[in-house]
Order: structure tokens, then sequence, then C-alpha cells
């Protein structure tokens, strides 16, 4: 006899590391008869140190309703087992019973715990459509003491399918369809144990008319980042929320500041002025109710570490919710509605890789497998992103990058679980479905495995063709970007179905050159990997985010610079992307500090750079510039739409075409501290001998072709966007 250890490492609500049974010393015939344990249908994983971890599958813990185990039954089946083990093979009878006795220790807990009255606390989705083209849907309930629940649809137009039951009964996971012709209304769904009845609701709503909804942002878009809480307070009840006091302070650079859905829907005219066609704002989902006390970092600089609040949106805590600090649903949808009043679609920040590290389902996960490990036991992220588009990986980092929890912190999400990625195709779908909304933004896009998004890219193009979805790989390389694209299986037998990237590998180029003054041959030594993306002509170019300290943070940056950079996004291919503030030339350096509240968006604010008046001058400056932009980009459709046709590269100079079959216009911008003449062919993108060019951004005289060829002057520092008069 010698000691195996066994772990019994996780159950529901339950961690027993390191106990240790004896087993006798034919370990595999031990292993054997303990698996047979499975079929009583008892939560728990088995881990034997050498030996690759024994998990009973879904289909063990799960429990259908006609299926539900009884104290009774369990303790049948106990018993049965372990007349079956010491019949097979003479399991040492103390370790029988020690096992066994674990197992009951471990499940009474459960079982008891269905003997109290049912109890619902929430369900996901709280509706639903008919004529989708996901039916039935899927609706998760949590609760208290549903184990032994029958559930039953109770009005017209819906019956419940399959039901499971997690074994504390927390969580009943059901299947609801929905008739065709079930009209909108609510229902609910009865809830049945020995103890007692009780209803979740559900409801079968009417779909939002299709009509300036779900449309996706295209090359024709300019997109607006906005952080909503930086931005505008336009509800000053909504700042220091009953459910979540004290969270709200303007002097710490990590609290709530105030601003607010409202604050969006009062300065949409404001945008629209500036040339924006799409807003994306960072996570509206609600985030924790009190300080983050696991997040510590200084504010400002200097100073002791201190707990954060999660004002920025990542770190969601119900999908489902709101923020209540941004405003309600209904305002969501007053906001979308505004805003495709006025011609304007908007982009919902999603993220699917993590939830906030006080999620609910931290301490009791829907299934075992809900999260890649549990809050005690999970691997760190170590961000080497690299081997994830890697053919031949080193298997533990690649899974350390995908499962990793970011920071050590915030739970990572395993969408290998057939129950969670489900959970979040239908989020997706839901939040689309009642706002009206028309693209998303997907965070961390790397960190999910392609599998899944090619399930979810799918299940949004089947519902919502228009929607469309830009990801998040913030890195500087081509090759690590272009791999993410759909569009094109890749080695890995996958297409991810995404359909566009930020386009940050154009992002360090575009700010070494335009605010350090370096060359702007690495522009288009950048553009020049163009080929490796499925279609780069739909990439979103940027200047700067939320994640990145500001353009006018850079060494050197000017606002001359910053409208050079400025003018690049808005000429090049795809659809650019502007940061909150960069239209005022707004300063700083890493997060938070590139988060700065927008002047004149709060109470108290004494001045306001929303209007020409209450703006310094350098703000004007990159303000008119940038409307200057955004006019000339709506006017002249080669810039939304046309080809890219590089012209001339030097070292300062830099010229291209965007040519369409009816037209081209010709962008060249001088990086040089000095005014500078260059001359290119234009030949090739149909400018013929005689035609006469006027530089729309006002900074060169009128241009004439000749031989085939354009020569211009520009001043120091300047673009010119040269349009055929
Ligand atoms: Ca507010
Ligand atoms: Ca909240
Ligand atoms: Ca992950």
């Amino acid at each position: 006899m010698r000691r195996v250890p066994i772990l019994l490492v996780r159950t529901f609500g339950f961690k027993l590391c390191g106990s240790k049974l004896r087993l006798p010393s034919r370990p595999f015939v031990s292993l054997m008869s303990l698996m047979s344990l499975m079929s009583l249908r008892v939560p728990y994983v088995l881990r034997v140190p050498g030996a690759k971890t024994l998990r009973n599958q879904s289909a063990m813990w799960y429990q259908s309703v006609r299926d539900c185990m009884t104290q009774r039954a369990a303790t049948e089946r106990i018993w049965r087992a372990a007349a079956l083990m010491r019949g097979k093979d003479s399991l040492d009878s103390r370790m029988v019973r020690a096992a066994l006795l674990t197992i009951f220790l471990l499940t009474a807990p459960a079982i008891c715990h269905g003997q109290g009255k049912p109890e619902v606390l929430k369900v996901e989705p709280p509706n639903w459509w008919a004529h989708h083209s996901i039916n039935p849907v899927r609706v998760m309930i949590r609760g208290r003491n549903l184990a032994d629940a029958r559930v039953e649809a109770a009005g017209l137009g819906i019956e419940t399918g399959l039901t499971r039951i997690n074994a504390l009964g927390i969580y009943v996971f059901v299947d609801v369809k929905i008739d065709a012709n079930a009209t909108p209304g609510r229902r609910a769904l009865r809830i049945t144990t020995p103890a007692g009845t009780t209803e979740a609701s559900f409801e079968i709503s009417a779909p939002l008319t299709r009509e300036g909804r779900f449309q996706g942002f295209n090359t024709d878009d300019v997109i607006y980042l906005i952080m909503p809480d930086r931005f505008s307070d336009g509800d000053p009840t909504n700042n220091d929320p009953i459910t979540s006091r004290g969270l709200y302070d303007r002097s710490k650079t990590r609290y709530y500041h105030g601003g607010d859905l409202e604050g969006v829907i009062n300065h949409l005219s404001y945008l629209k002025s500036l040339g924006v066609t799409a807003i994306w704002l960072t996570p509206w989902y609600d985030n924790v109710n009190h300080l983050n006390e696991l997040e510590q970092y200084p504010d400002g600089s200097g100073g002791s570490k201190q707990p954060i609040t999660d004002y920025h949106g990542y770190g969601a805590v119900d999908f489902y919710g709101v923020e209540e600090h941004l405003g309600t649903l209904a305002k969501l949808r007053e906001l979308v509605d505004a805003a495709h009043r006025l011609g304007i679609k908007v982009t919902q920040d999603q993220v699917a890789n993590h939830t906030g590290p006080y999620h609910p389902w931290v301490d009791d996960s829907p299934t075992p497998t809900w999260y890649n490990g549990t809050k005690e036991h999970h691997l760190a992220n170590i961000f080497q992103t690299w081997v994830l588009h890697d053919p031949h990986p080193v298997a533990q980092m690649k899974r350390e990058t995908l499962e990793g929890w970011f920071i050590d912190i915030l739970p990572d999400l395993n969408q290998n679980d057939d129950e969670t990625s489900r959970y979040i195709i239908q989020n997706t779908l839901w939040w689309i479905g009642v706002t009206g909304i028309d693209a998303i933004r997907q965070d961390t896009w790397q960190y999910v495995p392609n599998s899944f998004w090619r399930k979810w890219t799918a299940a949004i193009k089947r519902e919502y063709p228009k929607v469309n979805i830009v990801g998040e790989v913030l890195d500087g390389d081509v090759a690590h970007c272009s791999f993410y694209q759909g569009g094109r299986m890749r080695f890995d037998g996958v297409d991810t179905g995404l359909d566009t990237l930020f386009d940050f590998p154009l992002l360090y180029p575009l700010r070494r050159a335009f605010a350090e003054g370096r060359s702007v041959k690495e522009i288009a030594l950048v553009l020049s990997h163009d080929q490796l993306y499925p279609n780069p002509n739909v990439l979103v170019p940027v200047v700067g985010n939320h994640d990145l300290s500001r353009f006018m943070n850079e060494p050197g940056a000017t606002v001359a610079g910053l409208n050079l950079a400025h003018t690049l996004i808005m000429t090049m291919r795809g659809t650019p992307q502007i940061y909150y503030g960069d239209e005022i030339a707004m300063k700083g350096g890493g997060d938070p500090d590139n988060r700065r509240d927008f002047p004149g968006g709060f109470p108290g604010d004494t001045r306001s750079a929303f209007d020409k008046q209450g703006r310094t001058s350098d703000e004007q400056l990159a303000f008119d510039y940038l409307q200057k932009l955004g006019r000339l980009r709506a006017e002249l459709e080669p810039l939304r739409r046309g080809e890219l046709v590089n012209l001339y590269v030097a070292d300062q100079q830099y010229a291209y075409a965007r040519r369409t079959e009816r037209a081209s216009v010709i962008v060249a911008f001088n990086n040089d501290n000095r005014p500078a003449t260059i001359e290119f062919d234009v030949s090739t993108v149909g400018l013929a001998d005689g035609a006469t060019l006027t530089d729309r951004l006002g900074a060169a005289r009128d241009v004439l072709v000749k031989s085939g060829k354009l020569k211009v002057s520009l001043p120091a520092r300047a673009a010119g966007i040269f349009v055929r008069r």
C-alpha cells in the first residue's frame, strides 16, 4: 500500500484541495474504480499528479429535470456504486467509504440547497423575438433552490425544451422556443420544485424596424471614439447613484467623472458638424457598484496605491445591464435613435474575453468550465501574442496567452465551453436587437480562440447581415494583425469572419513622422504590407485611442503635425477613427491621463470647447482643420472609395492618389520644416496634360499637369488635397 494523492479540486462552491485518499498499490485499477463514480452525476474533478485531469463531463453534472437527483436517490446510487466497486476489484473498503463519504459531503449541501423555496435573481436574456435566427433561445436563470426544478412556459406562443440545472441549484439553462406567430408581450417561465413555485419573467419583443438600423459602417463613414464618462455630463442626477455611492470624484483620475449617455445625446449635432458619421462608445455594460480593491494604482504621479473604479466600462458584472452612472437601457435606445436621426451610426464596444473581477460568476460559475480556471487557480496572461498565429507554438505559452487572466485579475471566459459560447453569442445579438446599433468594436480580439469567432461572426451575419465588426488587435506588426482579418482560411483551418481591424501598424510610423518629424517613408513602407490583409481597403486608421498616450503628448508634437496626421487618416484607404478631444488637440499621457474630461462637458467648467468662442487658438486651428477634412471627405468620393495609388515617396515628402473610375484626388505631404517642391507622374491616375488642380486645403497654389507630371510646392509641414477644377 502506498499513498496516491487524489485531489478533489473543484466542485460548485467547494474547493477541497490537497485532500488525500488512501489507494491500494494498483493505482490504475483504483482510478478506474473512482471513474465509475462518474455515474453518480456528482460534480467533481479528479486530478492525479502525472495523469491527465479527469473532469466529469457536462452531461454528468447537468441534470435534466426528469433525471434530477433527490437526496434519497443519491444515497441509493452511492451505495449501489460502492457495492459495484467492491465486487469488481476488491478496493480497500476503507477507501471506498472515505471516497463515498467525501462525495456525499460535497453533494449534500447541493441536495439540501434544493429544500428551500425556489427564487429567481436574474433571467438572461430577459426577452427575445419571434422569427429570430436563434430559436429556441437558451435562457439562463440564476437563482436559489432551483435544484429539483421543473420549468414550464406560461403564456401563449412559447414552450420550454431541454432543461439543465447545475448541481448547486443556482443556474437553470432552459431552451425557450418561440412560435413564429407569437404576439409580443409578457410571458413567464414557471419554476416548480418540491418546495414551491416561482416565475421568471420573460418577454417576446416586437422587433425594431430594420430601416435605418443595423447598418454597419463602411468607408463612407468617419468614426469618433467616446469614453462616455469623460465626454459630457448631461445628467448630474446619476453622478452618485444610490446603488453605487461614493465612486464619483472628478479630482481622482480613476473615479467616475459624471459623463453619461445624455451628454452624448446633447452633443450629437456638434459631432455632426465636425463630419462624424459614426460613434463608438466604450462599454456601457454595468460595472461593479463599489470600489475595485483588486486593482490599485497611485493617482497621478507618485503617491500610494489606492483602489479604483471601473469607470472605463471594461469590467462587466452584468452583460445585460447598462451602467447606472451612464444611464439606462431606455436612455441608450434614445441615444441610438437620436444618432440615427442625424445620420450617425452607433458602434457598441463588446468584451467577450473576460468579465470584471466582481462578476457573480466568479464565485459560483454557471458551469464548471465557464471560465478558464478559477479565482484561486488560473493562469496569468503572459501576453506572448506572437504564438497565437504561430503554426508551431509552444503549447503552454499559447495557453497562457489565450486562457491567462489579464493582469492576473480579470476572469478569462472559456469560449470552448458550449454554454459560455452560446451565452456570448446570444448576448451580442440581444444588444443589437434591443438597441438598433450598427456595428461592434470587439475588445482584446486575439485572446479568444478563432474557432469561437467563426461561430460568433456567423451568428451576427445570419441575423444582421450588414452589421460589421472591428476587432482590436493592438499590435504594430502587419503580419500579426492581418492574421485575424476574415475572408481567408488560415493555417488553423479557420476563417474568423472578422470584417476589419484598427490599423495600428500604421499608427506608429504616422506618429513618428508627424509628431517627431521622422521619415514619412516609413508610412509607405507599412502600406506596402497591405498585401498581407485579405482586404486592406476597409481597415480603420487611427491617430489615437483611449489605450495610448495622445498624439499631442508625443515628443515634438505640434498642431501642424496633428493636422498632417489627421490628413493622412482622413484621406487614407479605409474608415478613419478619431479619438474624442483630438479634434481640439487635447494633451494626455498614458491611461488614464489620455482620458481627460472634455472641456465644457461638465457642470462648472469655465469654458466650453464645444463652442468656437470657448476654444483656444490652437484648439480652433485643429478643429477647423479636421472639420475641413471631414467636409472634403464627404464631398470627394475618391477619398472614401478610391483605390490607393502611391505617386511619390521621399524622406520627408509623400504623395498618393485616391482613384475611382470617375475621378482622382491627389494628396501630398511635406513633413519637412521648410518648403518643398516635388514632381511626380500622374498619367497613371487618369490626369491628362492641361488639367488644372486646386489644393482644397489651401496650402498650395493651383497646379497644371504637364508632360504627364504634376509639380507641387508645399509650405513647411503642410499637406494639400488636389482636385481637378
Ligand atoms: Ca452624469
Ligand atoms: Ca454599476
Ligand atoms: Ca482568453
